[in-house]
């Protein structure tokens, strides 16, 4: 363990005292690999600024911090990684495009907003299309996906590695939701749901009979707060890790998207480094990935009872119901899959039948 990585503990420790609460911060965590590899040789010193959406707590920040472990330690600290959580640097929109022009170094987004520059990325914002996680990381770790991140190549991004965001569950402050009727509120209004900034999800909404509103992650708590939207959609580990509960009293098992997150870095900072920091990068990429999967493995089922524990009512929906949810959202495949790739998503399609039949 390194010292950044321990101050992180420190860090949690200490909100959980100022705070009085007695419920534990985090579920019980696997420790990090333990980092191997030569110390590589000395190409100069880089401070690299990497912007987060996302809360100390989340797998996300803890496997940030992984990976800045993993460049420090292999550089004996000529390659310092400091993060910045909370969308403090802006949202996921705003950081990529911080990447472009060379003033932020790193970022964390999720694929959905990312589909401005690689339209393909939009396949996994279809519903429904994962239905475990054993299909989403085996869909990750595809050459389909390296493509995805390949085809980055000149926008001035480099992506470097896939990992989980998550399945998306509704909440809201309105009402149980078991059912796209409820969505909708046949006698009531449809709910006013927060979108990422994406078609799809926009669409999927629309269908659903919701009112949609895009919005940056970043300005969601406090529109809620006010009462700006009814609710939004993310896995319970960023429910509970933002706080969301706080102004969100129902939940919903949804599951209705697989979202990934797409670790990040600026060409412009990328082509500044020496060939044997870009590689010793990308394999400290891949391997925090592969340790953020773990532990947002390890956050959902417990987020979602930590939620329950703190006084959010969670309807878990059976499998009727969710085939409601499904066919209640065919029309948006109808319309997105032919303008996403028919092609694409039978790839997609044949890795997750797959899984299925291991
Ligand atoms: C964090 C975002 C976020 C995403 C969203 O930067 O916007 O709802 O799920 O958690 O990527």
């Amino acid at each position: 363990m390194t010292a950044i990585w321990r101050s992180t503990l420190t860090l949690a420790g200490a909100a959980t005292l100022s705070l009085g609460i007695a419920q534990a911060q985090t579920p019980d965590l696997s420790d990090p690999p333990a980092i191997e590899g030569d110390t590589v040789a000395d190409h100069g010193s880089h401070t690299i600024r990497m912007g987060i959406g996302l809360a100390e707590s989340s797998p996300q920040y803890l496997s940030s911090q992984y990976f800045a472990d993993i460049l420090d330690q292999r550089t004996d600290g000529r390659l310092t990684v400091n993060i910045f959580p909370n969308s403090q640097l802006g949202d996921d929109v705003q950081m990529m495009e911080m990447l472009q022009t060379g003033t932020l170094d790193m970022t964390y987004p999720s694929t959905s907003p990312a589909t401005t520059y690689v339209p393909e990325l939009a396949a996994f914002d279809l519903p429904f299309l994962l239905p475990t996680r054993e299909a989403a990381v085996a869909v990750m770790q595809s050459d389909v996906a390296q493509s995805m991140l390949d085809a980055f190549d000149g926008t001035g991004i480099k992506a470097l590695a896939f990992s989980e965001n998550g399945y998306r569950q509704l909440s809201n402050s309105a009402r149980p939701v078991a059912s796209p009727e409820d969505v909708a509120g046949l006698d009531v209004s449809g709910l006013t749901i927060r979108t990422m900034e994406n078609p799809v999800h926009l669409a999927i909404w629309q269908t659903l009979g919701a009112n949609p509103t895009p919005m940056a992650f970043g300005e969601l708590f406090s529109a809620m707060e006010q009462g700006v939207v009814d609710g939004q959609e993310n896995p319970w580990s960023t429910i509970l890790t933002s706080n969301f509960h706080e102004v969100q009293d129902y939940g919903s098992e949804t599951r209705h998207v697989y979202t990934p997150f797409i670790l990040m870095m600026s060409e412009r900072t990328w082509d500044g480094l020496a060939p044997e920091y870009q590689a010793l990068v990308q394999e400290a990429a891949r391997q925090s990935a592969e340790y953020e999967i773990q532990l947002a493995t390890e956050y959902d089922d417990w987020s979602r009872e930590q939620l329950e524990e703190r006084g959010m009512q969670i309807t878990r929906l059976d499998d009727e119901q969710i085939a409601a949810f499904q066919e209640a959202v065919q029309p948006v495949y109808d319309e997105w899959a032919p303008r996403i790739g028919e092609d694409l998503i039978a790839e997609i399609q044949a890795i997750v039948e797959e899984t299925a039949n291991d």
